[in-house]
């Protein structure tokens, strides 16, 4: 049993999965969204951040997770058998009531986009080797165990973000419901975002390559979403472990426990599909968004070609040139770092992982 919370199981990885990260280290962002009260500052604790509640010395249970009222983002660094890891943490404001649900929605959107946009300045600037990463990898969205299915708010919010972001659906407090009720569960929301053609993310098929455990693994994990999870932020003795649980009167449940909850499976699906989860982020969701950028440019740029100049004042006209002319060139600059960026992907991709420095391989990873 490996240490509670801050821990996400690197060691129990296949070997060459191990390797891989070994010499690189490895940083990964992670957000949570959902309804209010759904649990996911308590999930993100028991995920991650056991450790860095540490500070707050002898605060009652029920304050460990307070309720979130603006994006948070918090930065973990994990050493894990050799491995750096650095996870981003970034937990929203749940959408309790109709009237804040446009204000999270936008808030979460604009977070995603600035995240893009500072990547796709970083790129057109002259220190591209350096480029910190701060795209959002993943976004764990939360659906209540206790509605019946989607709600129309999960869908609106899905289908706004699933464009931009790798949605994994989870179902919250899987304890409110039965091992049947949860089946039937999992089947209708698959259902429902096939029909609202929802994207979430897809796990690649395996390597021809890879070993039985692992296959099984994964399609074990495949079969799960989505992750039907229980949280809890207190310890709790079972047959003589300490673990994460929850105490009824009847007893008590070990949130790893596979029975009853899809937690162990969900930590395991993020150490194996990490990778897979940044490499779907650059190269369709943040692609898509460069494309968009790009067209909107070349656009705006016609519009103002083609714009009637003939009523207004000398100085208007001026500034209206001069600044057709800076897009012009920004647009050339783009046309330029497209073309480099173009005829320096074949020498990059030929390049082992290990032969990049640390920073210089966010976009090649
Ligand atoms: N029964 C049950 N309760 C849970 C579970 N996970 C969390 N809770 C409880 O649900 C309540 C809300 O949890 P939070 O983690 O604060 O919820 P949140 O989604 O972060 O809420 P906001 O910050 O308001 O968006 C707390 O009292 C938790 O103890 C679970 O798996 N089962
Ligand atoms: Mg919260």
């Amino acid at each position: 049993m490996p240490a509670i919370g801050n821990e996400i199981g690197f060691a129990t990885l296949p070997q060459h999965v191990h390797r891989k990260y070994a010499k690189k280290g490895f940083d990964f962002t992670i957000m949570v969204v959902g309804e209010s009260g759904l649990g996911k500052s308590t999930l993100i604790n028991c995920l991650f951040l056991a450790d860095l509640y540490k500070s707050r010395k002898m605060v009652p249970v029920e304050e460990l997770v307070e309720r979130t009222v603006f994006i948070e983002k918090k930065q973990l660094d994990i050493l894990e058998k050799g491995i750096k890891l650095k996870v981003t943490i970034i937990d929203t404001p749940g959408y309790g009531d109709a009237i804040n649900t446009k204000n999270s929605f936008q808030l979460v959107e604009n977070y995603i986009d600035d995240q893009f946009n500072q990547y796709f300045k970083d790129e057109s600037g002259l220190n591209r080797k350096n480029i910190v990463d701060n795209r959002v990898h993943c976004c764990l969205y939360f659906i209540s165990p206790i509605g019946r299915g989607l709600t129309q708010l999960d869908v609106q919010f899905m289908k706004r973000l699933h464009q931009k972001v790798n949605i994994v659906p989870i179902i919250s407090k899987a304890d409110a419901l039965t091992p049947n009720e949860l089946h039937l569960l999992k089947k209708k929301i698959l259902k429902e975002l096939e029909e609202h053609n929802i994207n979430i993310f897809r796990i690649p098929e395996c390597d021809s390559d890879e070993d039985e455990e692992f296959r099984r693994k994964d399609r074990e994990i495949k079969d799960s979403i989505p992750f039907a999870v229980i949280g809890s932020t207190i310890q709790v003795e079972v047959n003589g472990r300490k673990t994460r649980g929850r105490v009824y009167p009847w007893g008590v449940i070990d949130i790893q426990d596979e029975q009853y909850s899809d937690f162990a499976k969900l930590k395991t699906f993020l150490s194996l599909h990490m990778q897979d989860l940044k490499d779907a982020t650059n190269e369709v969701l943040y692609e898509n968004y460069r494309a968009m950028f790009l067209a909107k440019i070349g656009n705006d740029s016609i519009r103002l070609t083609t714009k009637d100049l003939s009523s207004a004042t000398p100085t208007d006209k001026l500034l209206q040139l001069k600044e057709e002319e800076i897009r012009r060139m920004q647009e050339q600059l783009l046309q330029m770092q497209e073309a480099l960026r173009q005829s320096s992907a074949p020498v990059s991709s030929a390049q082992s992982a290990d032969e990049l420095s640390p920073q210089s391989g966010k976009d090649d990873e």
